[in-house]
């Protein structure tokens, strides 16, 4: 096990490097972001405001609004002849947000991320297959760098032509595979399609993250291709894959790089600090980035964090499965649901393969949700002939009835024969917004 220093220091000394970072970056926003300028003037506010690290709620949140509202460069701290890369997160509304990052800046991820891959198992000489796609998306970069920097051999083959990626798996024989949950499931698919059995091939570990998933997928995953999996969780606009990363000796919450980033979690209606361990909107501020320093970002991600020191060792603040974005709940009459809480379940009935999509629409005024699912091969030879056929008719009251009794929620459930469910070769989508479409038109 590779342990860095700061990963196990006692969480005084942790917290006292926090503060002694967060007023330096308080310092630097507000002689270099005339945003932060302002803001912290109309607070009345300056870095000798923070004394505890608790004084951060003191200081004013950033949104992705902001981001926009500065579209590209208008929040960076540094000239642009100071910025040696540039990012951005697909925005699936309006514009994206670009992010940037100095030398120093690379050189704090590429730590971070070498240190996240030794996390989760990663050993030099390992070979990695990085399936997170390359370009302005962080996932193949971060990845990328990172494993170098550990000295693992990279294998920058990023996302999509899976035929190639099992050429590839089988020719390299990779240790460690890095993807979305949902491409390598797909990757998995296609290996047992072309009679290739995904638990023989050399791979032993995998970073699977940049999307929701739910324990249910891990164990599928797991046993799919006799590995161990962890979670990694990470933003653009705090730095990219890396924030935190769960351990492989205790899968069990995710460890926030916290010499880079302070974690706080809220209520995202009230914007309060909610107690550690429970549920709230996920808020990072960057400790020591220079390009692109963030105060309280809202991330829009729900999940709780504990302070307690984990079975692996570790000390620093641990986060539990992002549970998903706030965007993605869906509301039905009162009940608040994520996809993957559906996906826990859906995941547990046998004749069903884990590809899913929530259509929501209103049909009335109001809501209705629609969970399309997909069987197995071997229901569509039972039922290829007959929609009315017995078994189907009764998988779909089974998946209502679970979903009904554990998530609250009363779905309109629609089988689809085998591939019936677009595959994803990056983050899935789970949720189709149709009433947005009906009020477009
Ligand atoms: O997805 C960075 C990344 C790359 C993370 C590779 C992990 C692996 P963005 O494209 O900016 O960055 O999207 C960030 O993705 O706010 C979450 O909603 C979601 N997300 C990222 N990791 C996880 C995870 C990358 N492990 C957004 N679990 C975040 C759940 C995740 N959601």
């Amino acid at each position: 096990m590779i342990l860095h220093q700061i990963e196990t220091k006692a969480r005084e000394m942790i917290e006292e490097e926090q503060l002694k970072n967060l007023q330096n970056t308080i310092q630097h926003v507000q002689k270099n972001v005339k945003f932060y300028q302002e803001k912290l003037h109309e607070l009345g506010l300056d870095s000798e405001d923070i004394q505890t690290l608790d004084d951060v709620r003191k200081l004013p949140f950033t949104t992705k609004k902001d981001l926009r509202g500065h579209y590209p460069f208008g929040l960076f701290a540094v000239p642009q002849d100071e910025i040696v890369r540039l990012h951005a997160s697909s925005g699936t509304s309006g514009k994206s947000t670009v992010v940037g990052y100095t030398k120093r800046d690379i050189q704090s991820w590429t730590e971070i991320v070498a240190r996240a891959i030794a996390t989760a198992g990663g050993k030099p000489g390992d070979i990695l297959h990085n399936a997170y796609g390359y370009g302005l998306f962080t996932g193949g970069l971060g990845l990328h760098y990172g494993g170098e920097e550990l000295g693992t051999t990279v294998v920058p083959v990023s996302g999509g032509n899976t035929d190639r990626q099992i050429e590839i798996i089988q020719d390299f024989k990779p240790a460690l595979i890095c993807s979305t949950p949902s491409y390598a499931l797909n990757i998995a698919e296609r290996m047992v399609e072309r009679g290739i059995d995904p638990s023989k091939t050399s791979l032993k570990y995998g970073i699977f993250g940049a999307e929701p998933w739910s324990e249910e997928m891990r164990k599928t995953l797991e046993a799919a291709f006799g590995i161990k999996a962890c979670d990694i969780y990470g933003l653009s606009e705090v730095i990219g894959p890396g924030v935190s990363m769960e351990c492989h000796e205790a899968q069990s919450g995710l460890h926030v790089a916290e010499d880079h980033f302070l974690v706080e979690v809220i209520d995202p209606y009230t914007l309060e600090p909610v107690p550690d361990g429970e549920d709230g909107e996920l808020v990072f501020t960057s400790l020591k980035k220079e390009a692109l320093p963030i105060i309280r970002y809202r991330t829009g991600d729900i999940s709780s964090i504990t302070r307690e020191t984990c079975r692996c060792g570790r000390t620093t603040t641990r986060m539990g499965r992002v549970k998903g974005r706030i965007d993605d709940m869906i509301i039905v009459r009162g009940v608040n649901v994520f996809p993957s809480e559906i996906e826990h379940h859906l995941l547990q009935i046998p004749e069903l393969v884990p590809h899913y999509q929530l259509h929501l629409h209103r049909k009335t005024s109001l809501d209705e949700v629609e969970l399309h699912v997909e069987m197995t091969e071997e229901l569509s030879h039972l039922t290829s002939n007959d929609h009315n056929h017995p078994s189907l008719i009764s998988l779909q009251s089974e998946i209502k009835e679970r979903i009904k009794s554990f998530c609250l929620i009363t779905v309109d459930v629609k089988v689809h024969p085998p591939k019936g469910i677009e595959r994803s070769q990056g983050k899935a989508v789970r949720v189709v917004d149709k009433r947005i479409e009906k009020q477009l038109h």
